[in-house]
């Protein structure tokens, strides 16, 4: 195994771990049932009891969760400790309806804390390296999540937060920067703003590595960005629910590892809620084992992927994910027929005329949903004459068409012409549902 931040517990033998896994569920669910009146109820009106929980697969048996469970009892009405307990809040911006808020107890950061730790070992970062966090500080918990993790492995961190992408880039350069932290939306626009500086990323900092996520991006956009850069991209996944950011990939970049002492993880169909097989994609769903504040049974995020069991080439045995297609309620239905935003980003990164930024248009003419793709063609594509374009353009089609199997319309636009963002990209309007 790479360097690993503690190998007593992530290369822990599989049924050593599911052991380990069960007793902890074991205790939750007993804490629970005993302790939160929420939990005691929800567990009552599905008809079970912790004396049920035999094995580790009976989790199966227990009710989901959902983000409105949270919404309902805001802002504090499930948590498990008491306020004197907390140590720190971060709330969701919530973009339907009230945020959602979770508390931690200092325990749950110091989870929070090793998780990040372990994971950003297994990217090859540690002592020496310098590490700017570009993630929103504050309520959002990607920024302070970063920050503690780094600063838990020896790295030095540089505390940036999003915004003021000029002097982000003067620090990157003044302070030796090895790593950013950032979605992949902002390290593009960094990208864009460092050349306009007549800064090349490659070639005039030490960047060597990006801990990119909070939002969906492709393999191709990864591909894109390590050549480009001169960088190996990582993955990084979590919710605010669980903590925050907590997994990513490790060097081997073959799924995202979720630490099963802190989180037991299962994919249902997103339909029936019945559990699927590791292969098979729908939605991923967490039991957090070991959180005091705010512990979560069988949280269903929304979010699309599917889980691999096998033991990673790096000697880590925890479950993996892959790359999240998106989330449920960000799939496009377009005349019977569902597209995932990604699914869009994969299709136009492999066309090299295509630029990094697109945007999605779905509306309704009549009876029929229409979805238009704007892209900007990239700037040494983008060319005056009209044929050219209109050919690059035929070629967008065809690759979407045949890959999504709907008729798409596409629009090229200039370079540069399109939004950026600096946290997490929004890449569609659906003016069906304004
Ligand atoms: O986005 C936590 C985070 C911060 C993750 C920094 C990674 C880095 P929320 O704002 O609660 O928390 O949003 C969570 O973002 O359910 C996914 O839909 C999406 N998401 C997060 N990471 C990824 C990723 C933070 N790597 C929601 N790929 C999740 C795709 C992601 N989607």
């Amino acid at each position: 195994m790479v360097r690993a931040w503690d190998p007593r517990i992530e290369s822990m033998p599989k049924d050593e771990l599911e052991k380990l896994q069960y007793r902890l569920l074991k205790t939750l669910v007993y804490r629970l049932y005993s302790f939160s009146p929420f939990y005691c109820r929800r567990m009552k009106e599905s008809g079970v009891h912790p004396d049920d929980i035999r094995e580790l697969g009976d989790v199966a048996k227990l009710p989901f969760m959902v983000k409105s469970d949270l919404r309902d009892n805001y802002p504090d009405g499930i948590f498990t400790a008491s306020r004197d307990e907390l140590v720190r809040y971060h709330v969701s911006s919530g973009t339907t309806g009230k945020p959602t808020v979770v508390g931690y107890t200092a325990h749950d950061l110091e989870n929070w804390t090793t998780s990040l730790a372990r994971a950003l070992t297994s990217v090859g970062l540690g002592r020496g390296d310098v590490v700017q966090v570009s993630y929103g500080y504050g309520l959002f918990t990607g920024g302070l999540g970063l920050h503690y993790g780094a600063e838990r492995i020896g790295a030095t961190v540089v505390p940036t937060s999003v915004g003021n992408t000029e002097r982000q880039i003067e620090l990157m350069q003044d302070l030796q920067v090895t790593a950013i932290a950032c979605t992949p939306s902002y390290l593009l626009h960094i990208g864009e703003v460092a050349e306009k500086m007549g800064v090349s990323i490659k070639n005039d900092t030490q960047l060597k590595m990006g801990i990119l996520g909070a939002e969906p991006w492709s393999e191709q956009m990864r591909k894109r960005m390590e050549e480009t850069m001169g960088i190996a991209a990582y993955d990084i996944y979590g919710t605010s629910e669980l903590s925050g950011p907590m997994f990513t990939e490790c060097t081997e970049q073959q799924g995202i590892h979720i630490w099963g002492d802190l989180a037991l993880t299962e994919i249902v169909d997103p339909q029936t809620g019945e559990r699927l097989e590791p292969g098979e994609r729908g939605e991923l769903v967490f039991t957090i084992l070991q959180k005091e504040a705010l512990p979560m049974i069988r949280y269903r995020t929304g979010d699309i992927t599917m889980m691999d069991d096998a033991v990673c080439a790096c000697g880590r045995t925890h479950p993996r994910i892959a790359r999240l297609s998106g989330r449920v309620d960000d799939m496009l239905i377009i005349r019977g027929i569902n597209v995932f935003p990604s699914q869009v980003e994969h299709v136009l990164m492999s066309i090299p005329e295509m630029g990094e930024h697109f945007m999605i248009v779905v509306d309704r003419k009549g009876s029929l949903d229409t979805m238009l793709v704007q892209v900007e063609v990239s700037r040494e594509a983008f060319s005056d004459k009209i044929t050219d374009l209109m050919n690059i353009r035929a070629k967008v089609v065809h690759a979407l068409r045949s890959i999504l199997n709907v008729n798409v319309d596409v629009e090229l636009v200039e370079p540069g012409s399109l939004p950026r963002f600096e946290g997490k990209a929004k890449r569609v309007v659906d003016k069906r549902v304004i």
